[in-house]
């Protein structure tokens, strides 16, 4: 049984609860049925489905293939059109909003069923694509690519609002003695917690990222200076209370040091905000390590 969640957009109803009973007997559920591309939107915002069903001519000001562009690029959601158009004009324009298929109606079932699976399962890989091109494999923290990213955009965010941004630069102190001490994998043991503790202790709206070796960073919006050094003491102490085990033997007490720098007091652009707290963080290096420094 697949039980995937399937979104209809078609304004004519007949059609419409047609394809709805065809679903039902494959054994999908059907979220439900609209006929306007606003309505869609509002749907997939509350209750987003694994695939969208998408007539072309439909209710409202936004047709199918505008709406899909706008799904695609907010919601990352296969759709796939179901319509009896397949002029060049509209063939060039749906080609180009990023659609998994196109199927004519009157539909044959089986293509359906069979255009339905494939877009599920491309979107499934291509979401795990994703996500692996993303990610540090180790600690599954953000990587360093998809940081640079969301550092300009959050940038361009907090610049458009007027408003702080701040960045923790964190390094683990004398991280080499774990892996000296104990060995590679409790080394990576200590990563793996670490990296663990401060995605528990960040927003949602905060960006974690293993930046490089046993460094990481956190971006934090809306965030001035006095507020970020209160977090990042509040990230040290957590860190040096972890205790960590790793195959029965205590690891140590884990420290840290902090560099903190904030947009737009302490830096404008990208670069200068990573090299400001990295400057920070090289200053509470040497002042001793386990603090935190702006
Ligand atoms: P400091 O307080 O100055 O930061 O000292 P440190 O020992 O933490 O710093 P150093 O940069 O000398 O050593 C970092 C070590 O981290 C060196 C490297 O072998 C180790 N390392 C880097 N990546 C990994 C990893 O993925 N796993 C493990 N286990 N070790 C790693
Ligand atoms: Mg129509
Ligand atoms: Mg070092
Ligand atoms: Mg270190
Ligand atoms: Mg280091």
């Amino acid at each position: 049984m697949t039980n995937e969640k399937i979104l209809i957009v078609e304004d004519e109803l007949l059609i419409a609860r047609d394809l709805s009973q065809k679903l039902k007997g494959i054994g999908y559920q059907i979220v439900a049925i609209v006929s306007s591309g606003q309505a869609a939107l509002d749907v997939i915002d509350k209750n987003p489905p694994d695939l969208v069903l998408m007539d072309i001519v439909i209710k409202g000001d936004r047709d199918g293939i505008d709406t899909t562009q706008v799904i695609n690029e907010k919601f990352g959601i296969p759709v796939i059109y179901i319509t009896a158009y397949a002029d060049d004009a509209t063939l060039d324009r749906a080609e180009k909003s990023g659609a998994y298929g196109y199927i004519l109606k009157p539909f044959n079932d089986r293509e359906l069923h069979a255009s339905i699976k494939l877009a599920l399962h491309k979107a499934q890989k291509y979401k795990a694509l994703e996500y692996q091109s993303t990610r540090d494999a180790l600690t599954t923290l953000y990587n360093r690519h998809y940081f640079q990213e969301a550092l300009y955009q959050e940038r361009l965010k907090a610049e458009r609002q007027s408003s702080c941004l701040s960045l923790l630069m964190l390094d683990i102190d004398f991280f080499k003695r774990f892996n000296d001490t104990f060995g590679h994998d409790a080394g990576d043991y200590v990563l793996r917690e670490v990296g663990a503790l401060l995605k528990r202790l960040v927003r949602a709206s905060d960006i974690v990222c293993r930046y490089g070796g046993e460094e990481m960073l956190i971006l934090i919006p809306n965030c001035d200076e006095i507020q970020a050094e209160v977090i990042a003491n509040h990230v040290r102490a957590e860190c040096q209370a972890l205790d960590p085990i790793y195959q029965d033997r205590h690891l140590g007490q884990i420290t840290v040091s902090i560099g903190v720098a904030t947009f737009p007091k302490h830096a404008r652009t990208e670069t200068a905000l990573l090299k400001s707290a990295d400057d920070a963080l090289y200053r509470a290096k040497m002042e001793g390590r386990n603090r935190v420094l702006v």
